[in-house]
């Protein structure tokens, strides 16, 4: 068994919707049982609290991850729960200690090469996303203001019955547009990592697993467990790899993979990978 486990030194885990029907815990169980880590991130979603207020489907497999997941802090993993907006609900008990959990708003997370990494959520950029267009034509300070107005506009649907308005539920419903939208979504997500002088950027929310460099951002995104089941891990040596879970095992793609550009590349082993007959295939 124990030569199945994989150490890593930091796992990320994000949009798991416990109390969704449509959340794959039994391929969670499934994948945790393979990784070990000496620190947890849950980047939000986690809980599905809407789901549990309206029509809950909470399954014993969603009671088993949550005991799992608390086994590991008794073992000594250290956990931190950043909240997202199916569990903003948390966000009222920041800096709390619940369980051994630490829940926090957003965090920035060193890696072991030293570098900095901002941990959210991303739905605080939901309104910024959508009406990017808009707020490019009206300059930086609506910006700010759309940020706001994401946390509040929400607020007052909330107040009036309404359901949260989220990216990630929009982008399903238009599929022609998901594209741009999950663009936008990484340059918001990216810019934000910039503005706080961070190496890169930690995030769930749009259910699109990812690691790209933009600009000079890495943009990296845990994915979820409704559709893609995806995980995000830091190795001891500081690199990060994607893991999907894939038929009971894991496929991992390193960024040590990514690193190297076109332009960075020596034009003399390009060519010599070059095959001669180029249209041999
Ligand atoms: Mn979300």
């Amino acid at each position: 068994m124990s030569d199945l486990e994989k150490k890593y030194r930091t796992l990320f885990i994000s949009d798991l919707h416990l109390g969704l029907g449509a959340c794959q815990a039994d391929l969670f169980l499934e994948f945790f049982k393979t990784v070990k880590a000496e620190k947890i991130y849950l980047v939000g979603d986690i809980i599905d609290f809407w789901r549990i207020r309206r029509k809950p489907q909470w399954y014993q497999s969603h009671n088993d991850v949550i005991q799992k997941l608390l086994r590991r802090v008794r073992k000594g993993t250290e956990m931190i729960y950043v909240p997202g907006n199916h569990d903003e609900i948390l966000r009222a008990y920041c800096k709390m200690d619940i369980g051994g959990i630490k829940i926090l708003r957003n965090d920035i997370h060193e890696t072991a090469d030293g570098r900095k990494f901002l941990i959210i959520h991303g739905d605080e950029f939901d309104i910024v996303v959508k009406h990017a267009r808009w707020l490019a034509l009206l300059g930086d300070w609506s910006y700010n203001v759309a940020l706001w107005l994401n946390t509040h506009f929400n607020w007052i649907r909330r107040q009036a019955g309404l359901e949260y308005w989220s990216l990630s539920a929009y982008l399903k419903q238009r599929v022609k547009q998901a594209v741009n939208f999950i663009g936008e979504f990484e340059n918001a997500l990216s810019l934000e990592a910039e503005q706080r002088k961070v190496d890169g950027v930690i995030c769930g929310h749009i259910h699109q697993v990812a690691m790209k460099k933009i600009d000079d951002v890495l943009y990296l995104n845990t994915g979820d467990w409704v559709e893609s089941c995806t995980a995000l891990g830091e190795t001891f040596d500081g690199k990060f790899e994607i893991i999907r879970w894939v038929n009971g095992q894991s496929i991992i793609e390193r960024e040590l993979d990514m690193q190297v550009l076109p332009d960075e590349t020596p034009v003399e082993s390009v060519a010599a990978k070059k095959p001669a007959i180029e249209d041999a295939a």
